[in-house]
């Protein structure tokens, strides 16, 4: 027996919580694991050790990756860009945290990203990324991704790797559901992990039950733009809405959320919120929803929140606050919405690539079920129902049932597919993907993760048409996969060939921050639409200079604007002088490179929003209020040339 043996068993009964019962199906899969070949003493190596996995990973230098995998960056609140089947992480991209690398939320042009409702929100907790589709496959134009904390959802532009807007989703606290998206790029979704008083209010806690409410807000896509509007928020019972997963193909219109917490408990000690065998997947009609709403059908409330959107062509940000929402009492919408009871405190919920299978994953269970749409279509034609929720339809469980898969696993979360017919589905407790296949059910094989996998994602995996070949499981816990670099360690995400019947497992890498789901795409899809430079020539900002004599300095009462050049390896102004102590100086730098790859830096000494990464034909401000006279330097953070520490300049402040 190893010691990587005794760690698994360390690992498997830390996460087990308090759920005594596990036990001995722990201890089962423990002998499970172990089952596993294990010849030198490596378990957490599993056959990786097989000679032509190296060559699988094996990204030769100059060469490019297949895929590009963009992984939520969790409490980091950004997202991550890895190359696969390489492991190299190639980027972070800035969505709802401030990031000094390279001034997002320091300069004036982005710190508008980061105004919500609540004033200047510089941190989140990002969960889902997901691609936008074109007839249900990837167009690889935008990636969206949910800000979980302060309800959020951001867009990213995948021509610039940038974050082009954010929309806040008033009446929500924790937007978990989101950021999955229809096959169409219609819409959007956020649901409320915690249902609140709607709208916000002073109230007993312990109230809870049946007036705290949850909203499953419809954001709508613009199609050229990709723009965001939140058509309709659905005001639903108050119970915790976890995931969700658009309809595709035969179910497109729907779109799927997992609940927990039916009971409406206002502790979620186990005793409270796990007291109902199964809680719910609410089925949402939003076409229904969407004919009422144009009908002008729902109600405008006032709600405040912000729709933050950055331009390409200023290079600058504006927020906008809002006013007012449309709500929707769901049942005014009599055939819109319909609740799946699943066993469990279902977590993920996921539907196949023909539309055909939704699948329930009850955390507390050994099984999936999955739900068939057409026995669901069946149920609601003949009203077939099983009582209501507050004056909302819950269907038969039998009826809707389309198959169940004995898993043999334990704590299943979220299932991902390959495209073939086959379904894999991470299994936290036991630490394992299961691969079974749709309509048979069948186990086909199981891999150990290493360990407690949360997401898996394959390429695709979120579409119509997934291009399998690899799965990467997203780990929760890292343990022994590299040498611990004090007590906190990034996190784990673990590489299969998916390409044969059985899974292999060919490649670990540590990921950042906590990736829960992920998205990837082929290269061949995002590179022709992904862009180099931005054109000088096109910087519409308003305070760019066009060409290097145009830098000057302009005062404007105590407000002094610096037009600033940079261009190898010079700053123009480089000595700045007749400043005072309680100015407002705006640095407004310009980047003349006409070379792709030449970023200028600007730092200055004690200046907190300084630390801006200027990329070529780009304008990015820093302010500055000075308070003590002096002749303070500044200088470019980024080795440019030869000459760059050269790269120099002095502002001199006079007393006031
Ligand atoms: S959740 Cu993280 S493992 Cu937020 Cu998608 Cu299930
Ligand atoms: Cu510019 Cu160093």
């Amino acid at each position: 027996m190893s010691l990587h043996f005794l760690k698994k068993i360390t690992i498997n009964i830390s996460t087990m919580k308090k759920y005594s019962f596990y036990l001995a199906a722990i201890l089962g899969s423990i002998l499970l694991l172990t089952g596993c070949g294990n010849q030198n003493g490596k378990a957490s190596s599993d056959g990786a050790l097989a000679s032509n996995n190296a060559e699988k990973v094996y990204v030769a230098p100059g060469e490019h990756d297949e895929f590009y995998a963009f992984m939520s960056g969790g409490y980091s609140g950004n997202v991550t860009v890895y190359g696969l089947p390489s492991g190299r992480m190639f980027k972070e991209i800035p969505v709802f945290s401030q990031f000094p690398t390279n001034g997002y939320g320091y300069s004036e042009e982005t710190k508008p990203m980061l105004e919500t409702s609540f004033g200047f929100i510089p941190a989140d907790d990002s969960h889902h990324p997901d691609i936008s589709q074109t007839n249900g496959e990837l167009d690889g134009r935008w990636l969206f991704i949910n800000g979980n904390n302060t309800p959020r959802i951001a867009r990213i532009d995948l021509k610039t790797f940038e974050t082009a807007e954010i929309i806040e989703v008033p009446n929500s606290a924790g937007n978990h559901s989101s950021s999955y998206i229809t096959e169409n790029s219609e819409y959007v979704v956020a649901g409320t992990r915690f249902s609140v008083p709607i709208p916000q209010r002073d109230m007993p806690i312990k109230d809870y039950k049946g007036n705290f409410k949850g909203a499953l807000s419809f954001i709508s896509v613009e199609p050229e733009t990709g723009r965001m509007d939140i058509k309709f928020q659905l005001i639903m019972p108050g119970f915790n809405y976890d995931l969700s997963h658009p309809g595709r193909g035969k179910s497109h219109g729907w779109f799927f959320f997992t609940t927990y917490n039916t009971e409406e408990a206002n502790s979620l000690l186990e005793v409270n919120a796990s007291q109902n065998d199964k809680d719910f997947i609410a089925a949402v009609n939003w076409k229904k929803i969407e004919e009422y709403v144009e009908n002008g059908g729902g109600t405008m409330v006032p709600a405040n929140y912000t729709h933050n959107v950055y331009s390409d062509e200023t290079h600058s940000a504006t927020s906008t606050m809002k006013k007012e929402v449309l709500t929707v009492d769901p049942t005014k919408v009599p055939g819109a919405i319909f609740f799946m009871p699943t066993p469990k405190s279902p977590h993920g919920v996921d539907v196949s690539p023909s539309g055909d299978y939704i699948i329930g994953n009850g955390k507390l269970s050994a099984d999936l079920t999955a739900f068939s749409f057409d026995k669901m279509i069946a149920a609601i034609e003949g009203e077939k129902f099983d009582g209501e929720a507050y004056g909302l339809p819950i269907l038969k469980f039998e009826d809707v049932l389309g198959g169940t898969v004995k898993s043999g696993g334990l704590g299943p979360l979220h299932t991902e597919f390959d495209g073939e017919g086959n379904a894999y589905t991470t299994f936290f407790i036991s630490s394992e993907v299961v691969k079974w296949k749709l309509g048979t059910w069948e186990v086909i094989d199981r891999k150990p993760t290493f360990y407690s996998v949360g997401h898996c994602m394959i390429p695709g995996g979120n579409s119509r048409k997934p291009f399998g070949k690899y799965l990467i499981s997203l780990n929760k816990i890292t343990k022994d996969r590299y040498l611990p670099t004090g007590p906190e360690l990034e996190h784990s995400a673990q590489l299969y060939d998916i390409s044969g019947d059985k899974m292999e497992l060919i490649y670990d890498f540590p990921t950042h921050g906590e990736p829960h789901y992920a998205a990837a795409i082929p290269a061949s899809i995002l590179a022709p639409k992904s862009q180099k430079i931005y054109k000088l020539a096109e910087n519409e900002h308003p305070f760019a200079t066009k060409n290097v004599s145009e830098a000057r300095i302009v005062r404007e009462g105590n407000e002094v604007h610096v037009y600033m050049a940079m261009i190898r390896s010079h700053f123009t102004p480089d000595n700045i002088e007749g400043i005072k102590v309680g100015d407002k100086v705006y640095f407004h730098i310009t980047n003349h490179e006409q070379d792709f790859d030449v970023p200028h830096g600007f730092m200055m000494i004690g200046q907190k929003n300084s630390g801006l990464l200027i990329m070529p034909g780009q304008t990015k401000t820093s302010v500055w209020e000075p308070k003590q006279e002096g002749v303070w330097p500044f200088y470019c953070t980024d080795f440019c040339s030869a000459l760059h520490q050269e790269m120099q300049g002095y502002i001199r402040v006079s007393p006031a």
